[in-house]
């Protein structure tokens, strides 16, 4: 951590993250349901998971008691991408074990889950992680994308986790460092390991939700960052009247992100991948009605508007889904041979021998920036999407098009339209921002429930906070089983486990409230400016949930 801190973050080092009365309670214990099950692919899972499979709901309770008071050893380790409030899931757990027992000690496993796989760690001490509260990032003990899965790498987790004879591990991280929690949880509990093992849901992208999470942690903060960047933007383009700005926005396959940054800001234009997959439209479909809005606004005398494109559009337009999976078969069979060839001339070529005729005629279309990453995989077999250049890709494609229209007004003796866009990406400047007090009071939350879970002897389970659009004294802290949430998908041509992602509902409040107001933001300046987040003033301008949580849970709208 840097020497030097600026006014805000001394500031904010004050800030006591709000925390629900169960979690505040020094006798609070744990209630459990009734058996789970998920709702796809049961015998399979019970197979995969026979040690973890069916657990019951958890739920910590005022004055219950009975959680364990001798002192814990735990791990923690930060997985995947970062998301504001991840230091203060780490404060929180160290505040929770601390306040169960002074004795008890904090270990964080560095850069992600190859720390553990390979031992590498540091004891989290007060001092240490004192001025990592209440800020951003994960540079406390950094992140990483390895994933836990071969019996080696399983194996060697074990040892090291029995090294430092650890009750507990807590993994924060998405759907797939969740997965992979279950993963080793279940594997350690067969090997007759004490190690408990809890996930976080974390991801600023919002697609790990479902009815016991309400919401992944950074999300708030995050979309909230993008508003502030977007309304500035609708400024400068009601200001300088002659630029379009096509904003593409991180957030991977889900386009939460870019909804939430619509219901905050009212841009002209907003593009809903599911809404594309559902209505199967293609590549020049989109660049039409994208045409379309710009030229009413020109015929208003609007030669300038807005754009928000989700950052995993490509995937769900059908023509680039054929693609994307025809690669991936490709990539299944041959990885090594066709990365192995020298440059991307040779391996262009090669594929224009392994793909369909339709396939390699949008292959062979695309810049050779986006050829290039398209046969890029993370270590979850996710496409690079942050990498694809969509926003450039859809500039290109529509200044073609009024460039074709230009000529053909000219020739016709009409005036031209006039036509100018700029392009950007926001993505990882909101990665790391300083949490909002939501993110701060939630990941404070999230922090102290995976303590209690560890507490009680609970393994293979998320921690959750729900009733989140309450105020943080009225907010419910537990534990879900991850077995609840899973299903079988295909991952590199084989039905792999995992938590199944939340993607927009095309039906739910969120997406209706949008689709019910965007042909009036498309033509007006509807614009809204949500300006900076703000941590200190009125509850309604520092304290609020995004749109899309308050619409889901059925306030406000
Ligand atoms: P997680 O799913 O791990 O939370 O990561 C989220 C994310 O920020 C995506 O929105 C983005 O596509 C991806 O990470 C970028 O990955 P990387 O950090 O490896 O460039």
């Amino acid at each position: 951590m840097s020497a030097t801190i600026s006014a805000l973050q001394e500031a904010r080092a004050d800030y006591q993250p709000r925390l629900p009365l169960a979690l505040r309670d020094a006798n609070a214990g744990i209630e459990l349901g009734a058996p789970t099950e998920p709702a796809t692919d049961r015998d399979a899972l019970k197979k995969l998971f026979p040690k973890t499979y069916g657990q019951p709901q958890a739920k910590i309770v005022q004055g219950k008691g009975g959680l364990s008071t001798a002192p814990l050893k735990v791990g923690v380790v930060l997985s995947g991408g970062q998301a504001p409030g991840g230091h203060n899931v780490i404060a929180g757990l160290f505040d929770a074990l601390k306040a169960a027992n002074a004795d008890s000690r904090l270990y964080g496993f560095l850069k992600g889950p190859g720390g553990v796989i390979e031992g590498k760690y540091t004891e989290l001490t007060a001092e240490f992680l004192e001025p990592f509260r209440n800020t951003g990032g994960f540079d406390m003990i950094m992140s990483g994308r390895d994933k836990i899965e071969k019996p080696a790498e399983l194996a060697a987790c074990q040892r090291n986790l029995a090294e430092l004879a650890l009750d507990g591990l807590i993994v924060i991280g998405g759907d797939d460092s969740n997965t992979n929690a279950a993963v080793l949880a279940e594997y350690l509990k067969a090997e007759g390991s004490p190690t408990c093992v809890i996930g976080v849901p974390k991801t600023i992208d919002g697609d790990m939700k479902n009815e016991q999470i309400e919401a992944s942690f950074g999300f708030d903060t995050a979309a909230k960052t993008y508003s502030e960047l977007i309304g500035s933007i609708c400024r400068d383009a009601t200001s300088a009247v002659k630029h379009w700005h096509f904003v593409k926005l991180m957030g991977r396959a889900a386009s939460h992100i870019a909804l939430e940054c619509a219901l905050q800001t009212h841009p002209n234009l907003t593009l809903v991948s599911e809404e594309i997959e559902a209505n199967s439209a293609s590549l020049q479909e989109i660049v039409d009605g994208i045409v379309d809005i710009v030229l009413q606004r020109a015929a208003a005398g609007r030669n300038y508007g807005v754009l928000l494109v989700p950052e995993g559009l490509v995937e769900f337009i059908p023509e680039f889904r054929k693609l994307i999976d025809e690669l991936g078969t490709v990539l299944g069979d041959e990885e090594e041979y066709l990365l192995g060839l020298p440059d991307h001339s040779e391996r262009f070529q090669y594929l224009m021998t392994r793909l369909t005729a339709e396939s390699a005629r949008l292959y062979g279309f695309l810049p050779e920036s986006i050829q290039e990453v398209l046969l890029k995989r993370d270590s979850h077999d996710n496409l690079l999407v942050s990498q694809i250049e969509t926003e450039r890709l859809l500039m290109d494609l529509v200044s073609d098009k009024i460039r074709a229209l230009n000529a053909h007004y000219e020739a016709k003796g009409e005036g031209e339209i006039r036509f100018n866009c700029l392009g950007h990406f926001f993505g990882y400047e909101g990665r790391c921002a300083f949490p909002s007090n939501f993110d701060a009071d939630y990941c404070y939350s999230l922090g102290h429930a995976a303590a209690q879970l560890v507490r009680g002897k609970l393994t293979g389970y998320t921690a959750n906070v729900q009733n989140l659009t309450k105020p943080a004294d009225e907010w419910l802290a537990g534990g879900t089983p991850v077995t609840m949430m899973l299903n079988l998908e295909r991952r590199k041509g084989a039905p792999k486990p995992v938590i199944r992602k939340a993607l927009v509902d095309l039906n739910g409040r969120p997406f209706q409230m949008f689709a019910a107001q965007r042909d009036a933001w498309a033509l007006n300046d509807d614009y809204v400016f949500p300006g900076a987040i703000q941590y200190f003033g009125p509850a309604e301008v520092c304290d609020a949930p995004t749109i899309t949580l308050a619409l889901e849970q059925r306030v406000g709208g």
